[in-house]
């Protein structure tokens, strides 16, 4: 095991209601419990296999509120999770927009799209292949997630995990 700690921040960005906190709440302390909105940055640490070897990481997830004059809070973001209601119906073409806008701010951050709330699949009005053209880059990742059902929460941060771990050390 290799000591050195990973520290990434990570923002959880998505319209109004659809579901940023309980995923940041089922992700940092595996709870349902959303008290109000989480504001400043929620802490977890983690351990990430990959290659062979287990890294302890930390995630600094932040939520951030709807997509305008959202460019301040992103830029020194490492990863940018968006967070997409499958229950209600979204301007994709502008979610695209977004997406090719990040990808190239600030860090770079890597992209990872999570379609919430699919414990109500059944009434979805997005299903998954309706957010496919919102992986623009071989390294933008798709989850069908829901804050109810942890292991789907659970199998994305493990990926996330090593998505930026593999980033880490390219880029050293
Ligand atoms: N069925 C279901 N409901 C969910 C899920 N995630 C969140 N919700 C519900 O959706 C509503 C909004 O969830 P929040 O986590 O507060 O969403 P948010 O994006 O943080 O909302 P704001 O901070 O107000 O913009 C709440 O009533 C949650 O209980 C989910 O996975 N499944
Ligand atoms: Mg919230």
């Amino acid at each position: 095991m290799i000591s050195t700690r990973l520290t990434w921040k990570v923002s959880v960005i998505g319209e109004p209601g659809s579901g940023k906190s309980s995923l940041i709440s089922r992700m940092a302390y595996d709870s349902d419990s959303v008290s109000g909105s989480l504001r400043g940055l929620v802490r977890k640490k983690m351990n990430v296999v990959y290659n062979g070897e287990t890294r302890n990481v930390e995630f600094l997830f932040q939520e951030i509120d709807g997509f305008t004059g959202a460019d301040n809070l992103l830029s020194s973001s490492n990863g940018v999770i968006i967070v997409v209601d499958i229950t209600n119906p979204v301007d994709l073409k502008s979610l695209v927009k977004f997406v090719d806008f990040i990808s190239n701010f600030g860090k770079n951050p890597l992209i990872f799209i999570a379609g919430s709330k699919a414990d109500r699949r059944y009434e979805a009005k997005i299903w998954e292949e309706d957010l496919e053209p919102l992986r623009k880059t071989p390294t933008t990742k798709l989850y069908m997630v829901s804050s109810r059902q942890p292991d789907t929460v659970k199998n994305m941060l493990n990926d996330i995990g090593v998505s930026l771990l593999k980033r880490t050390l390219e880029r050293k």
